[in-house]
């Protein structure tokens, strides 16, 4: 049955007489039907990816793309005179997860899919997700963002369970979504909610009731800091998924003949970050239910876990207080202490203890004791963690570290969100890349071919224009698609430094003022939400926003030089800006950013890197060479030994440098208060002057430089597109199948 005959067996019409709605309700459902004539892999062995988030963005079109339905259905539309992209607009993104980890979660289901292998994913249901982001007197505001609505992607499971907390017990109730595969089989996400969640708690804004379990567990999913009460309902949260997670295991596996013993022969357990950390005594426990003496249960279950580390930040790895789990799971305690003693006794040395001297459990110090494998995202990563941050434990265990680095998605990053740049891929190098990304170098062929550079640069205008009408129709921003698109988008982290993006456009402002005029007007965007409660990260947005409105506002830069903050960033604003950007910002502090993401995203669309050598930006050097890449910054090493000195002092750097001084002095101006907030201002001002933790300062003159040469290259326009042609053609080592295939090889061994 094709698109047109299943929306007239449905509604007795056919799509040229049905309303948006109806046609994406029956589409919806044709997709359902047809993810289920393809069956998943049902070998013995089973992997079960565990994360608090799977970011999944939008999912019609990209199942379309996946079940080979997208051309017929796209065809349909438009000979009734209706497009995919306004059937998609009826379709709510769920906002399932805060960035790059719950991304990356998103993009192995696909490759997990794609390759055929036997796996799901297993998360909670977030009713109202992350929170959704707007902005008002140029400060982010947080407001619920509802996505479950009578048409969705879930399906309601009988799968149920009694899930036990200290002094009560909710039900529990699986939820799925299929995953289809790109010409292959389908896995499942297997997402857990509780029948008596009850939105309505929600009162202003995201406030609610902390302390009504019941009420509240699957109700939002909680950003990375807060207050006391929200961090002891973040681990009501992990042991409710990693219950409900087990207990699904443990069914599955028997059901398959484990005798519990065999588990590992049945089952291998992704910990996605230490957040799901709780599986492994919760298994040790219904281990023991099931007959197991504790020193079985124990042996058993660290044959079957594996941890992935996702960040180097030490106030990132989760320490619950003990008190917490008294509370919360007090049935997990014996089983805590006893895995404590039993390190104790073999290690006897605090700095690896479960249990630290604060009476705080060290989730990720379960993982390794316990598990099979400790992974980092990028081989820089990686080998931090082994040298310095988890070195104590590389000793140990040498044999657990291995390094993967983290890829994405093709269909979602590349042949949904580029429909242009993939015929043109297509038409030079044939269909392969669309299976095997690596077959992308071929295009290294065409780097002296004048016609193919100047399509790739057509190409990237054409999509400019794509995202100038999107942000004017849905954000009503006006851009202008004649400028250099430079783009940072991310969660707003010291870290990652938005901050000196800042202050590079403050620069950029005062030089035009004085008549130093860029060759081309320059555009930078951002997106970013910044936690709730990380009240500089908001400062930073605040200054962002204020910025824009000063330069809006003066017609004499606002012709060269425009700052764009996009509102709610998400998956499907990515779609968007990411194959129309020119130069991407990677410009974290070296050796805080564990892999990034969109970096890969950025350079696959074409894009050029302006980056610190951090992350994976050091891999995506070593293979464009760098003469393709803009790179700056103090390496790795220096920022980590200057740490170790602890004799950075950013206000030496500010009396010093006329620049900075200048820049950051801004931020307080009467200029700058006349449009923003006195006290957010000052806050950020003093913060910088006083600390500037993430050493924004030592960076900012080579920043200055390299991207004023970035900009200066942009003008070679051959050039530039060779430099484009040579990143897309690097970019299949980025591909998530190659890193699900090493996770596979490497570490949970299943059968295809
Ligand atoms: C921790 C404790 C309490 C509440 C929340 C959290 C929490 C929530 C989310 C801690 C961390 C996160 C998210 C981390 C994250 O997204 N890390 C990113 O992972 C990407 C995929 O590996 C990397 O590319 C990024 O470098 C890394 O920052």
């Amino acid at each position: 049955m094709t698109a047109n005959e299943y929306v007239k067996s449905r509604f007795g019409r056919y799509m040229d007489e049905c309303t948006n709605e109806e046609i994406y309700t029956a589409l919806l459902e044709y997709v359902k039907e047809q993810a289920k004539g393809k069956e998943s892999n049902q070998g013995k062995k089973k992997l079960y990816y565990i994360s608090a988030e799977f970011l999944i963005g939008k999912l019609l079109s990209n199942n379309l793309i996946n079940l080979g339905l997208y051309e017929e259905v796209s065809q349909e539309l438009e000979k009734c005179g209706k497009s995919l992209a306004e059937i998609e607009e009826i379709e709510l993104e769920p906002s399932l997860g805060n960035g790059g980890l719950g991304r990356l979660a998103a993009c192995f289901l696909d490759s997990i899919a794609t390759l055929g292998l036997n796996g799901d994913g297993v998360g909670l249901n977030y009713h109202l997700g992350l929170f959704r982001q707007v902005f008002e007197n140029n400060l982010q505001k947080e407001e619920p963002n509802p996505w479950i609505t009578p048409q969705s992607w879930l399906t309601k499971t009988d799968k149920t369970y009694k899930i036990h907390f200290g002094g009560f017990a909710v039900q529990s109730r699986m939820y799925d979504i299929d995953v289809a595969g790109y010409d292959n089989r389908t896995t499942k996400l297997h997402l857990f909610d509780v029948e008596s969640v009850d939105e309505s708690l929600v009162q202003d804004g995201i406030y609610f009731d902390k302390s009504q379990y019941a009420k509240n567990l699957t109700l939002f999913l909680y950003p990375d800091d807060s207050d006391e009460s929200g961090r002891l309902l973040r681990v009501y949260q992990q042991y409710f998924m990693v219950s409900n997670a087990a207990r699904l295991i443990l069914d599955e596996c028997a059901q398959k003949g484990s005798n519990m013993y065999d588990l590992a022969d049945y089952a291998v357990i992704q910990i996605n970050d230490t957040h799901p950390t709780m599986v492994i005594p919760e298994l040790i426990r219904l281990l023991m239910e099931r007959g197991l003496v504790m020193d079985e249960a124990i042996e058993v279950v660290s044959k079957t876990c594996a941890y992935t580390n996702h960040t180097i930040l030490a106030e990132a790895l989760e320490k619950w207080p003990m008190h917490f789990m008294q509370q919360a799971v007090p049935h997990l305690v014996p089983i805590i202490y006893e895995l404590n003693n039993k390190v104790n006794k073999k290690f006897n040395d605090p700095s690896v203890a479960i249990i630290n001297g604060d009476n705080c459990v060290c989730m990720a110090h379960i993982d390794i004791h316990y598990g099979i494998s400790v992974n980092g995202v990028a081989a820089l990563h990686t080998d931090i963690l082994k040298d310095t941050e988890l070195h104590n434990f590389y000793k140990l265990y040498p044999e657990k570290f291995n390094n993967k680095t983290n890829g994405i998605t093709f269909r979602r990053w590349l042949l949904y969100c580029n429909p242009q740049l993939t015929s043109l891929i297509e038409e030079l190098i044939g269909p392969g890349f669309k299976k095997d990304a690596m077959e992308l170098e071929k295009l290294a062929d065409f780097v002296n071919d004048d016609a193919v550079l100047e399509k790739l640069l057509a190409i990237k205008e054409a999509r400019k224009i794509v995202l100038r009408d999107f942000l004017k129709h849905t954000q009503n921003i006006d851009i202008n698609a004649d400028s250099v698109f430079d783009i940072q988008v991310k969660r707003l982290h010291e870290y990652k430094r938005q901050q000196m993006n800042t202050l590079y456009v403050i620069h950029k402002y005062f030089e035009i003022r004085a008549g130093k005029k860029p060759q081309r007007p320059i555009t930078v965007f951002f997106g970013a939400k910044a936690a709730p409660a990380y009240t500089i990260a908001k400062d930073i947005i605040h200054l962002i926003l204020c910025l824009s409105e000063i330069i809006n506002n003066d017609p004499q830069v606002s012709p060269y030089l425009k700052v764009v903050m996009v509102e709610n960033y998400n998956v499907t604003l990515a779609e968007k800006l990411i194959p129309a950007c020119d130069i991407s910002e990677q410009i974290s502090l070296a050796s805080k950013e564990a892999s990034g993401t969109s970096n890969m995203k950025f350079m696959l669309n074409g894009a050029v890197t302006l980056g610190t050598k951090d992350g994976a930006n050091v891999e995506i050097a070593e293979l464009v060479g760098e003469d393709n890449i803009f790179t700056f910054g103090e390496e790795s090493q220096t920022v980590i030994d200057r740490y170790a000195r602890a004799d950075y002092v950013s206000r030496e750097y500010y009396e010093n440098d006329e620049d900075i001084k200048k820049a950051v002095d801004f931020i307080v101006s009467d200029e700058m208060k006349a449009v923003g907030c006195a006290e957010n201002l000052e806050r950020l001002y003093n913060e910088l002057l006083n600390k500037d933790w993430f050493m924004t300062f030592p960076d900012f003159r080579d920043y200055v430089k390299t991207r004023d040469e970035a900009l200066a290259a942009y003008e070679d326009r051959k050039a530039w597109a060779k430099m484009m042609l040579v990143n897309i053609s690097k970019a299949g080592f980025f591909s998530a199948d190659r890193t699900i295939e090493q996770y596979n090889d490497e570490i949970w061994k299943l059968e295809k």
